[in-house]
């Protein structure tokens, strides 16, 4: 009896013990559990035991919290706060004169004494967190933090940091009516009809976890904008999340229609040339720093898949940037105008538009207007070439958008690890300014001598209890923030970080988790559009594959315009026997993509239309290389899956089903992507999928009858 009672304790304990690790993800990477190694803990709890804060300020005051929040719940000692540097263990305050006996790694860096800066540095059994202003001190403390829970060693801790980019960038593609377009993680966080009184947890929660990757500004409001929000009472609501913002560092930015003096002001137009358009501008824009002092300024869509924009006037974008620039300028607020244009009457290939449109325009914006470009010269797909405006356009800062969230890269399901995809473009060379101009030195500013310079992520996050809908997804949001901070990081040892502080530090379990990230980049443009295919996905909300897409309002909204695929082969030649978008690159850079065969792999049928039968590199036909790519895709995924299988029981169970499902999810669709479009394209080559191989599950009329109406993210108009 005695022996049924002590099992049954046991029984209970352990369940209880499991039901504690169950995880819903809430947390994200600010997970702060007891450092799980004794040893550690034992030298952190002995040499971490008092703090002084010699500081103030808003800032200052959250980085207090925030360290003491996570030393309470790394350590199982509380830290206590003291008064004097003699008393203290940790010492947080500003870099400067009082702190000269440090040897500080900072001075072998002048630019780690910028703005934003910190250090972190152990002298004499004491450690100095030390930043040269609020900002720096609170990206310390979380660097800080995070070593802990990297479990790290601390006596010779020297660590000196500023950011490469001054703004680093959350916007958010989220409606006023709490949808968000391209939104796979739920509805929209900010909670509009109910601002600005009713403060939801979440929007401190939000600002904490971009304070801690260093972002440092939000554009709340989708760039398909809504005038609404100049209104007063939406003023109002957005000063109250600009109040909540600020102690985090991060200051607001809203997207501006530029029709907005006509649907809110009531004027009969919204030419900028107008003095009394330009003075709707500055008075509105003066009663929005009368209620956010600090706001950062206008992201502007113009111009672009409908928006209005200042070329409906017969002005350009650059006197529509000036016109909000000059509203904003006594201010110290900027304009973010977005690259991402195309007309509806040009017949030149979209790839070249943008790239024709601005640099025209080169010289002619105010000094407070950036110029905001995707990633690659479409639209976010799963592997682009780099945008040929990088490095091109030298008078104007310009400045990165990527997607944090995946329209094109799974949407809320498939595991792919952004951060390959970020690093792939922020390394490649624009031979710009010689050789190794990279990006990364582009964006940074340093070739250009721009003193804005910039980095913006379109969100990932919704209403999702685990913000980002599917787990893998916050790698992303994490990757963006550090890449962000320094365009130059190493995916390899952000996935590695994202692993330990997410799952912890089992080995087998950050092996696999930052092993899935990495390889799962590659393996989805594989199954979605390997060799430099793109824009093949379902029409509207971009779910799935639709190569056959040929019927749209506009041809460039198709499949077929971009994949051409005919009986002699596939693929977009843009060399100069084609639409010659290759000349918008260095010579250097076209010289690399020019010739068929040297053309890497993965960008030939971007820039060429390749027979069928071509003998490649890889000594494969076309065809035959087309096949095992998108069987080597999803190969990848049915491994992924089985990696992950194996973690079972080393992963609480909440968090290793959530992953399970998704990658099962992957796994399907990976093979749904293949065989629609081997089955699609063979009807123009004519040529087999081995028959010894898995072969398609359903014929291609099937495929193409797949609807899928109610797919989340799609804009509303669609
Ligand atoms: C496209 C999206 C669309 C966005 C557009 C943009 O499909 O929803 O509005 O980008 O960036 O990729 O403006």
């Amino acid at each position: 009896m005695k022996n049924f009672k002590l099992h049954l304790f046991l029984v209970f304990f352990i369940c209880l013990a499991l039901r504690l690790q169950a995880d819903d993800g809430y947390r994200l990477w600010l997970r702060y559990d007891q450092i799980s190694d004794p040893e550690i803990l034992e030298n952190y709890q002995a040499n971490l035991r008092t703090i002084a804060f010699l500081g103030e300020g808003e800032i200052f005051k959250t980085a207090e919290n925030e360290l003491l929040k996570g030393l309470n719940g790394l350590l199982t000692q509380k830290t206590q706060t003291v008064s004097t540097q003699t008393e203290a263990d940790i010492i947080v305050g500003s870099i400067g004169e009082d702190f000269s006996f440090l040897s500080t790694v900072a001075d072998e860096n002048p630019d780690n004494k910028k703005e934003e800066a910190f250090i972190i540095e152990g002298f004499e059994g004491k450690t100095y967190i030390l930043g040269t202003d609020e900002r720096g001190v609170l990206y310390g403390v979380f660097h800080f933090l995070r070593h802990l829970q990297l479990q790290k060693p601390i006596e010779d801790i020297r660590i000196s940091q500023a950011p490469k980019l001054k703004l680093r960038m959350l916007n958010h593609w989220d409606n006023l009516d709490g949808t968000v377009e391209r939104g796979y993680a739920g509805f929209s966080i900010w909670n509009w009809h109910q601002l600005p009184e009713f403060i939801d947890k979440r929007y401190i929660e939000y600002a904490r976890a971009n304070a801690s990757i260093g972002i440092n500004a939000t554009a709340v409001t989708n760039v398909n904008a809504n005038s609404l929000i100049f209104r007063e009472d939406y003023l109002e609501k957005a000063a109250a999340l600009a109040d909540v913002f600020r102690p985090y560092g991060i200051k607001l930015f809203l997207t501006a229609r530029f029709s907005s003096p006509i649907e809110l002001g009531k004027l009969a137009t919204a030419d900028p040339m107008d003095p009394k358009v330009q003075q709707w501008w500055k008075e509105k824009t003066a009663e929005l720093y009368e209620k956010i002092p600090d706001f950062g300024g206008f992201l502007v869509k113009a111009n672009s898949e409908g928006q209005p924009g200042p070329q409906e006037y017969g002005r350009t974008h650059a006197e529509g940037a000036n016109l909000l620039a000059d509203a904003l300028a006594p201010f110290g607020g900027v304009v973010i105008w977005r690259a991402f244009v195309y007309s509806e009457e040009e017949p030149v290939d979209r790839a070249k538009q943008a790239y024709d449109e601005f640099m025209a325009l080169d010289g002619q914006f105010r000094e407070n207007v950036m110029v905001q470009v995707k990633n690659g010269p479409i639209d976010f797909q799963p592997r682009e070439p780099i945008h040929p405006l990088f490095g091109a356009m030298r008078k104007t800062p310009v400045m990165m958008e990527f997607q944090v969230t995946k329209e094109y890269l799974g949407q809320g399901t498939h595991l792919v690890g952004l951060s390959n995809m970020y690093e792939e473009i922020l390394q490649t060379d624009t031979y710009q300014f010689g050789e190794n101009s990279t990006v990364a030195k582009v964006l940074d500013g340093s070739l250009t001598n721009q003193k804005l310079t910039g980095m913006a992520g379109v969100s990932n996050i919704g209403t999702s209890r685990n913000w980002t809908g599917n787990l893998f997804a916050q790698a992303d949001w994490f990757a963006y923030g550090k890449m962000a901070w320094n365009p130059n990081s190493k995916s390899d040892d952000i996935f590695e970080e994202w692993a330990k502080l997410t799952f912890g530090h089992e080995e087998q379990v950050v092996q696999t988790v930052s092993s899935l990230l990495d390889r799962s980049y590659e393996a989805c443009v594989k199954y979605m559009t390997p060799i430099g295919l793109h824009h093949i996905m379902g029409p509207g909300h971009h779910f799935g594959p639709g190569p056959w897409v040929s019927e749209m309002s506009r041809a460039d909204w198709t499949s077929v315009y971009y994949h051409k695929a005919d009986s002699e082969g596939l693929g977009f030649d843009r060399t100069v026997t084609g639409s010659n978008a290759l000349e918008q690159y260095h010579p250097m850079l076209a010289a690399k993509y020019e010739n068929m065969e040297t053309c890497p792999l993965p960008f030939l049928l971007w820039f060429h239309h390749v027979p069928w039968d071509h003998e490649l590199s890889t000594g494969n036909s076309l065809w035959m290389q087309l096949v095992r790519e998108y069987y080597e895709g999803a190969e990848i995924v049915s491994h992924m899956k089985e990696d992950w299988e194996n973690l079972q029981g080393m992963v609480d169970e909440e968090r290793f089903e959530h992953v399970l499902m998704h990658l099962e999810i992957q796994e399907k669709e990976a093979k749904w992507w293949r065989d629609a479009c081997l089955l699609y394209f063979q009807q123009f080559s004519k040529m087999e999928i081995p028959a010894d191989w898995e072969q398609p599950e359903h014929d291609l009329d099937y495929y193409e009858s797949l609807t899928f109406p109610y797919s989340p993210g799609i804009r509303p108009r669609w």
